[in-house]
């Protein structure tokens, strides 16, 4: 069953307030620890593109045979105010940049994919000024993802829960502006820990996704890794085989009760997997 996924960790290279990550600040032990919990893949939450050294990276994944599945980029719109729906024309055009370097830094490091969940921001104001964020921000998405075309990367659409930010909450209202845009390159990522806040059932609203299902972050209802929580992982990976999910699968995860315990939880979740469809 695992080896249908490309199982990994979500991991900041620099020491970050934003919770549900592992190793943050302390990369080389986090892919050093990954190589020796038998984790082959990676993701990488990026406040800006020079938090890695592109080369020592390079060299330090291909040492240990990790690969990045995806750059996160959330950090961006939190501590730097780089947000997709941003009003003013300058502001969004320098987070619409800020994106264009991503990809292109996703597509130096052989990462097939740049994710964008917290960058979109959070819509305020007025309801008329709520609706134009919208609409720019959908805007802004689409022009990442005409120029992600290029270099043959995906843009994913993740939605995120009501306390974090007011649009896209749902798969089907990813689904929606997927839909709407029809671009090749956007495709949608399902975490479990906000479905498990936003769906009425998580299993009916991950079925309609189907072919447009790019990318999963696997978190318990905790926000521990997998099995430590309530969520019932076992109808979770039966709907992924029933739709043929193949992709990815981050446990992106707080570091709970510390790093290491949280990935050897998430190794020992995949180890001990015996389900059977
Ligand atoms: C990011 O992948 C995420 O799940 C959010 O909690 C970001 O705000
Ligand atoms: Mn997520």
């Amino acid at each position: 069953m695992r080896d249908n996924f490309q199982i990994g960790i979500a991991m900041s290279p620099r020491e970050t307030a934003f919770g549900p990550l592992l190793f943050s600040g302390q990369l080389e032990n986090g892919i050093r620890q990954l190589a020796q919990n038998d984790i082959a893949f990676i993701e990488l939450s990026l406040r800006k593109t020079n938090d890695i050294n592109t080369q020592e990276l390079h060299k330090l994944l291909n040492h240990h045979n990790i690969k990045v599945t995806a750059l996160a980029t959330g950090q961006a719109c939190l501590f730097d105010n780089l947000c997709l729906s941003n009003m003013n024309d300058e502001s969004r055009n320098i987070a619409i940049d800020h994106l264009k370097s991503m990809i292109e830094l996703a597509a130096e490091l052989s990462s097939g994919a740049v994710i964008i969940g917290g960058i979109r921001g959070k819509l305020t104001g007025s309801e008329e000024d709520k609706k134009l964020q919208r609409t720019l921000g959908i805007e802004a998405i689409g022009q990442c993802a005409e120029y992600a075309k290029k270099f043959g990367i995906m843009i994913l659409i993740e939605p995120i829960n009501r306390y974090e930010m007011n649009w896209i909450n749902t798969a089907e209202e990813g689904l929606e502006v997927i839909a709407q845009l029809s671009m090749q390159s956007l495709k949608l990522l399902l975490d479990t820990f906000h479905m498990n806040i936003e769906e009425k059932n998580m299993i009916e609203a991950i079925r309609p996704a189907g072919e447009q299902l790019g990318y999963l972050h696997f978190a318990d209802n905790n926000r521990h890794a997998p099995g430590q929580g309530q969520l019932d992982f076992a109808s979770i990976l039966k709907v992924l085989n029933e739709i043929g999910y193949t992709g990815p699968i981050v446990s992106e995860i707080l570091p709970l009760p510390d790093d290491l315990s949280a990935l050897k939880d998430t190794a020992a979740f995949w180890k001990n997997l015996d389900y059977q469809f």
